[in-house]
């Protein structure tokens, strides 16, 4: 593949001191460095052939397979069983094993834990990313929410963050988890629809559960179809605890912010990217990390001391409610980095299991009762689909040595020697810690209260921040958001399901729900359900968030060419950008060879083009630049699909950048209706509000370059 830009990636992987990674090495098998001369079964013995069933033949090729056949039986047989139960939620995953670090001990004024407060510690992390709805083989651009979740593999043991790229979630209390799921996924009739919210249960659920109000809004903008796992923020969204040495609590909300911003797909590039690449994010990933464009995060957190859990007019408690900034700031804590993909996917990504109750000293759980609730499913999930020692799996098991009482179960690995499996016992042996010696101290909370089945005052207003986050969207956001909901509601074919949610719309903002109701034969509300509060926090639209610096880091950006291209032009714009670490792409009218001007077509030197106009659509580039050259230009301007490339990028908002002749085939392309351009032929680089770069001089000189880095890299 040309455009990729090799670099020094794995080399500084392994210079890092990954106690993971030397960890993992222990089960890693490389077939191309192994001293074995070939297969072999299971149980050792080399196999001389893999292909032939043991049979019984009299005079002629066929007859019957023998049971006795331990090769045959064994390759069929372990297939048989090389699935495992999909995660009933989060089945499409991708991940990648990285690094943690802070900047200084700044958080031991709320933890005692060493992962947060020791800056020359290096902990390595192993992320999985994930979509909710759809089953292991849905596409990745499906409208959403992103899983988020975090192993950190730090000397105290695991601590896992499983977060999403939402801060909020759709219900309060653990106990309507099944309810929702059952809702959101695959009808039970008919196994409808794959991969989407858009039907009668999921709608009729959240229409009947207002609760879900905030979480609705999110889901439905841009936030859910993210352009890239790189690009997306990540929550805890529970609230969890640091605990300091003095004995003091905090609550704390998990936060990461991704160093080259926030940023989304548009949905008709979601829709189509979906059939055309159904893996997309996960190539993204993996395209990053081997280019050395290692994602990063920073980490932060909110912080709110003990004595002021009641001081807000929501519940903190309350995972339907998001912390707002101005009142509880981010604390930038840290960072990491992803800077190495998985060796095989089955035994990392498939087998690595989460638990929220996995926290190391320092770090504890809330009174959240979604939180609560979640400490009870995962281990017991993890139980369900790996079996009882899965923390013995390679990619789930601490860095620090695991020693305790606990035995047997299927699928023992370890071996503990001696006589002793109970505690006490006679010899001493295996004795819990004490809590001044490195044990797990709780937090002496103490409690008291009556028993029954409630919900707190502050859990049941429900519209505040669904309007504060509506408020904050920027216009476009908005108009994607009505959009995302008249399009799921159009797919609900029961009137009750699609009538009643603009009621619920009408509680957040009068305008939106008459928009929806209006495109999707809603009950269209006569005045507003609600007051609009008018407060707006900056902070929601992901509009805020950008790179400090402009940057085309891992941007893929397309040469779009027809034989006749100016070639010294192609040369200098691949060398301009792959200096910013973007990858360039040739896309031509056929794979292979395509030919500049001045070579003859079929006989030249040629350049070779990477795809051709069908092979990667403009969908799959986050930006267009077309070169020089009559030629080339009379060519693309001749094919239809050429002509369709161009308009498609357009008119998802692409930065397109176009030289010399292809100014004004740009212009002729997409001349539609209210489109100008206020650049003339042939003058000099102009940046148009379209995200059109164009020069009419020939050559790619640094004045047509940095604009169209800089309106690629914003
Ligand atoms: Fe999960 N969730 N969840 N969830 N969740 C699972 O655990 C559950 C919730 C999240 O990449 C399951 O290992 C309950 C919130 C992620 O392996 C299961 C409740 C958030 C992942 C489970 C929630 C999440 C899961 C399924 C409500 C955002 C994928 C497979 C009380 C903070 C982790 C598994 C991975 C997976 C239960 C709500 C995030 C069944 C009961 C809120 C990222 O245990």
């Amino acid at each position: 593949m040309t455009g990729v830009i090799k670099n020094a990636a794995s080399a500084v992987a392994t210079a890092m001191s990954d106690a993971k990674t030397k960890d993992m090495q222990r089960n890693i098998i490389d077939p191309g460095n192994t001293e074995r001369k070939g297969q072999n079964l299971d149980y050792g013995p080399y196999i001389s052939d893999t292909d032939n069933w043991l049979k019984i033949t009299n005079g002629t090729n066929s007859g019957p397979s023998l049971l006795e056949d331990q090769v045959a039986r064994e390759k069929i047989m372990r297939f048989d069983h090389e699935r495992i139960p999909e995660r009933v939620v989060h089945a499409r995953g991708a991940g990648a094993h990285g690094v943690f670090r802070v900047y200084d001990d700044r958080a031991s004024k709320y933890t005692y834990a060493p992962v947060l407060t020791d800056p020359s510690r290096e902990t390595p992390t192993f992320v999985r990313f994930s979509t909710v709805q759809g089953s292991r083989g849905s596409a990745d651009t499906v409208r959403d929410v992103r899983g988020f979740a975090t192993k950190f593999y730090t000397q105290e043991g695991n601590w896992d963050i499983v977060g999403n790229n939402i801060p909020v979630f759709f219900i309060q209390d653990a106990i309507k988890f099944p309810d929702f799921v059952h809702s959101v996924k695959p009808e039970p009739h008919n196994e409808v629809p794959q991969g989407q919210s858009a039907h009668n249960n999921f709608w009729d659920f959240v229409g009947l559960q207002p609760e879900s109000a905030h979480m609705v809004m999110w889901v439905m903008s841009d936030r859910a179809i993210p352009r890239s796992y790189r690009t997306m923020q990540g929550f805890g969204v529970n609230t969890y605890t640091l605990m300091n040495s003095k004995g003091e609590r905090f609550f704390v909300k998990f936060h990461w912010t991704p160093e080259l911003g926030v940023h989304s797909l548009v949905w008709d590039e979601a829709l189509k990217i979906a059939g055309q690449d159904p893996d997309f994010h996960r190539k993204d990933l993996e395209e990053a990390i081997t280019n050395g464009a290692y994602p990063k995060w920073k980490f932060g957190i909110q912080v709110i001391p003990e004595a002021n859990e009641h001081d807000f007019e929501f519940d903190i408690l309350d995972a339907t409610k998001l912390w707002p900034e101005d009142l509880v700031p981010i604390e930038y804590l840290g960072e990491m980095t992803l800077n190495r993909m998985v060796d095989e996917y089955f035994p990392e990504v498939e087998q690595v299991a989460f638990c929220t109750s996995h926290v190391v000293p320092g770090i504890g759980f809330s009174d959240d009762p979604l939180l609560q609730g979640r400490n009870f499913s995962y281990f017991d999930t993890q139980i369900s689909r790996l079996g009882v020692n899965w923390q013995e799996l390679p990619i789930n098991r601490p860095v620090c040595p695991v020693l305790n009482n606990h035995r047997d179960g299927q699928m023992r690995h370890k071996i503990t020697k001696g006589q002793i499996n109970y505690w006490p016992n006679r010899k001493g042996t295996l004795p819990p810690v004490s809590t001044e010696n490195g044990g797990y101290a709780e937090f002496q909370q103490k409690v008291e209260g009556i028993k029954h089945r409630v919900r707190g005052s502050k859990f049941q207003e429900h519209y505040n921040q669904a309007q504060l986050f509506y408020n904050s969207l920027a216009p476009h956001e908005k108009a994607h958001l009505i959009g995302a909901i008249s399009f799921e509601l159009s797919h609900c074919d029961d009137p009750v399901v699609y009538q009643s949610y603009t009621k619920i719309l009408n509680n957040i903002d009068f305008d939106l729900a008459k928009q929806i109701a209006l495109n999707v034969d809603g009950t269209i509300p006569e005045a507003p359900g609600r007051p609009n509060h008018g407060k707006v926090d900056k902070t929601l639209s992901q509009a805020h968030y950008i790179p400090s610096e402009p940057t085309i880091k891992s941007r893929r950006i397309a040469i779009l060419v027809a034989d006749g291209f100016n070639a010294s032009e192609v040369l200098a714009i691949r060398a301009t950008l792959k200096a910013g670490m973007a990858t360039t792409w040739l896309i031509g009218p056929r794979r292979g060879k395509v030919y500049p001007a001045g070579q003859v077509v079929g006989e030249g030197e040629g350049m070779v083009a990477d795809h051709h106009y069908e092979g990667q659509r403009s969908t799959m580039f986050d930006a267009l630049i077309i070169p020089s050259g009559a030629e080339h230009v009379q060519r693309l301007s001749a094919n239809g699909r050429a002509v369709h490339w161009v308009r498609e990028a357009f008119g998802h908002c692409k930065v397109i950048g176009a030289v010399g002749e292809a100014v004004t085939f740009l212009r002729e392309a997409v001349s539609l209706p209210g489109v100008q351009f206020q650049s003339a032929p042939g003058s000099d680089s102009v940046v148009t509000s379209y995200g059109v770069v164009t020069t009419g001089t020939y050559g790619v000189t640094n004045a047509a370059a940095e604009p169209f880095k800089i309106a690629v890299g914003d």
